[in-house]
């Protein structure tokens, strides 16, 4: 660890000798903390950083280049206009993929979740599902899921290894939790976490923001930390060592992500690119998603933030909105690509500035809640490698299927536990009407059709587990001719236990229970 003279020689040099102000006030415990949180530092960097934030910050922002253009539409992969051949094309080559141990999964797991205002990590949040599973879990079991689709289809054993990115504000919480919950029944081995940097973040003028007197107000570096962490971590080697060739990178909070994706890996795959994007149409201007577009035939994503209200809301002759490739913050990398990023271009990513309320400790070590923006952190984001590649792609998905965020807390206006969790219902709702199911209401009404399921009049709490469908496959067999009750959960026992139960035309109300427990006969 640091010595306190070389901290104070270092933090002298970046002009920010004020951060060991407090040093004779602290305690033995606070200041080995002081010095351990120093020694995490980039010192040699920290007044690089210091000053070029508050200039950043200071400097208008930054007009976006005119030559900005929309993703043609007919360069963009979609799963709304490619035809079930083609598609199902894509998925057999993404499950072979899979199937030879070429595919790993990493999720983004290393932001605050401050619009949420939850104290614990993201991934850890139920949305209230009848299951009560958490983020987390229904991700662990896609991958199990996938990997069995995988296994059964090649008659082999695949893994797809699940690699977390998370922070000093996520990493402890997240072991614990996955380790309580025995991992989801994943293999531990094959669950690789690591933690990304965090930066200082710092006042208007430069100067290092002291949150306590013996702590500064750090942050995660952005989930553009991802490629400096995976050069820390050694995680590409990691992945070298397992033969994982292609990467589904995804962030936390969209209940409804397909994890390691097999049609967006086959897709990717068989275009023979080396990143790419899943997107959806945006809903309205201002819905905070970034944009996936174009400057001079470069990609690239605009994030929501950055782009102007006048630009979002610019409309194409039939109405549609001119940039509405929505990013949802799911990318394929190739193993190669990310080596190159990390060789070549990590440190060249753009950095994002955000104007933060930063509680700190002020000259007299009163401590203070600023109710106006006072600190800046700095934040480098996922998307910004995009431009480094030489064959991008963009992939359409459909966003009932695929994209519900959980961004706020219940109250707002949108993306909220009950919207993400109603979506997965509505979802699962459409597949087992769709495999011939008759769902009763709460009321014993029963629902009248898919679609009117997928229009979203789906009240009834009809849950799947991943572990016995992934995308609405094979439920024919288990659902087919079926009344089920709602709240209903259709686990691996619940599923059984139907199959077993033949003729399906007499099972109802009065054979099966609520909640998924059958009536005892
Ligand atoms: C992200 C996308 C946005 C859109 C939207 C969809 C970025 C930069 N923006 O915006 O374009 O796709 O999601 O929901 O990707 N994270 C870290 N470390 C950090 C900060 C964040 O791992 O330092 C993770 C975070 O845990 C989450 C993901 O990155 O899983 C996205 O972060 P966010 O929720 O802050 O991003 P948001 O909604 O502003």
């Amino acid at each position: 660890m640091l010595s306190l003279e070389a901290a104070g020689r270092a933090l002298e040099r970046a002009g920010q000798a004020h951060v060991l102000r407090f040093w004779p006030e602290l305690g033995a415990e606070q200041r080995d903390r002081l010095l351990l949180e120093l020694s995490q530092v980039d010192l040699g960097g920290l007044r690089a950083h210091c000053e070029g934030a508050a200039q950043a910050a200071a400097a208008p922002p930054r007009s976006l280049d005119r030559r900005l253009e929309p993703v043609p539409p007919d360069s963009i992969g979609s799963t709304k206009t490619g035809d079930g051949r083609t598609l199902a094309g894509w998925r057999e080559e993404g499950q072979l993929q899979i199937s030879k141990n070429r595919v790993g999964v990493l999720l983004l797991a290393g932001g605050q979740g401050t619009r949420l205002g939850v104290q614990y990590p993201k991934g850890m949040y139920d949305v209230g599902l009848p299951s009560g599973k958490s983020l987390y879990q229904i991700q662990a079991e896609r991958i199990h899921k996938v990997q069995e689709m995988s296994d059964r289809k090649y008659g082999s054993k695949c893994t797809v290894p699940w690699y977390i990115m998370t922070s000093e504000f996520t990493l402890t919480p997240t072991e614990k939790f996955f380790k309580e919950n025995n991992f989801f029944g994943l293999e531990p081995s094959n669950v690789v976490m690591f933690e990304q940097r965090m930066i200082p973040a710092v006042t208007f003028d430069g100067k290092i923001i002291l949150q306590s007197k013996g702590k500064m107000a750090m942050a995660p570096d952005g989930n553009g930390g991802l490629y400096q962490a995976l050069v820390d971590n050694k995680v590409l080697e990691d992945m070298e060592k397992r033969g994982v060739e292609y990467l589904h990178v995804y962030c936390v909070d969209n209940i409804l992500v397909k994890v390691a994706d097999p049609v967006f890996i086959g897709f990717c795959v068989s275009k023979g690119t080396d990143c790419g994007a899943k997107v959806v149409e945006k809903a309205y201007p201002a819905e905070p998603v970034g944009v996936v577009c174009r400057v001079q035939g470069v990609s690239q994503v605009v994030e929501y933030s950055e782009i102007p209200p006048e630009t979002a809301e610019l409309r194409g002759p039939g109405g549609e909105l001119v940039f509405r490739a929505g990013n949802i913050c799911n990318h394929f990398f190739t193993r190669a690509f990310l080596q190159e990023v990390a060789e070549k271009y990590k440190d060249q990513l753009k950095q994002h500035v955000a104007i933060k309320k930063v509680p700190f400790v002020d000259s007299c070590g009163n401590q203070v809640t600023p109710t106006k923006p006072n600190g800046i952190k700095m934040e480098k984001f996922v998307f910004d490698v995009f431009p480094f590649s030489r064959t991008f792609v963009v992939f359409e998905v459909v966003r009932e299927e695929e994209f519900s965020p959980l961004k706020n807390a219940d109250g707002a206006a949108k993306d909220t536990p009950t919207t993400a969790r109603n979506s997965l219902l509505a979802q699962h709702c459409s597949w087992a009407t769709a495999a011939g199911a008759t769902l009763l209401d709460a009321g014993g009404k029963a629902l009248q059709s898919p679609a009117s399921v997928s229009a979203g009049n789906c009240s009834p709490a009809f849950e799947i587990s991943p572990l016995v469908s992934y995308f609405g496959e094979g439920l024919e067999d288990i659902l087919k001719e079926r009344t089920l009750p709602t709240p209903f959960i259709l686990d691996e026992k619940t599923a059984k236990d139907l199959q077993a139960r033949i003729p399906p035309q007499r099972d109802s109300l009065d054979r099966v229970g609520r909640g998924g427990g059958f009536v005892q006969e």
